[in-house]
């Protein structure tokens, strides 16, 4: 049987991952989480689709292509979390599972991070496991595949 697919979504700045402020998000780089999301998609038996993109609107045309293609998303927003309507309005239209997840506790973080648009549109959100969140987010999103067929 066909695999299902989770696109793995990743906002602005990513890119920078391990290149600076080890001290919040620690030494791995963007490759080394897709290879980590590469690593669970194998145990889970699921594709996975790993992107990055620093553009609001191609985030968004990303989540919108998701609809008949992918089974559920995997996103880490980063800032556009806390700032786009445009966002959560795409995520909430292509009605998959969603599952949002911040590297770092965003509630230990400045006050203008402790609310995300993204949430309103997710079925659960990972903070602060660092760069395994993204592993229990896919398999959290897996097993909602399961389960609902
Ligand atoms: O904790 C997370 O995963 C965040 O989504 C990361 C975002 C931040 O705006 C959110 O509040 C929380 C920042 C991503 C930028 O990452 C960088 C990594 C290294 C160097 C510079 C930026």
């Amino acid at each position: 049987m066909k695999r299902p697919l989770i696109v793995v979504l990743n906002g602005p700045n990513l890119n920078m991952l391990g290149l600076r402020q080890p001290e919040i998000y620690g030494e791995a780089t963007l490759d080394d989480v897709e290879q980590l999301c590469l690593q669970a998609a194998e145990r889970l038996d699921v594709t996975i689709d790993f992107r990055q993109t620093n553009g609001e609107g191609e985030l968004v045309s990303w989540v919108q292509e998701c609809r008949g293609r992918a089974s559920g998303i995997v996103i880490n927003p980063a800032a556009y979390g806390h700032t786009s309507v445009a966002l959560l309005d795409a995520l909430l239209a292509v009605e998959l599972p969603v599952i949002e997840v911040h590297m770092s506790n965003i509630h230990r973080r400045e006050a203008f991070r402790h609310h995300t648009y993204v949430s309103q549109a997710a079925r659960g959100v990972i903070c602060g496991l660092g760069i395994r969140g993204y592993a229990h987010a896919l398999q959290a999103v897996a097993d909602m595949i399961e389960d609902e067929g």
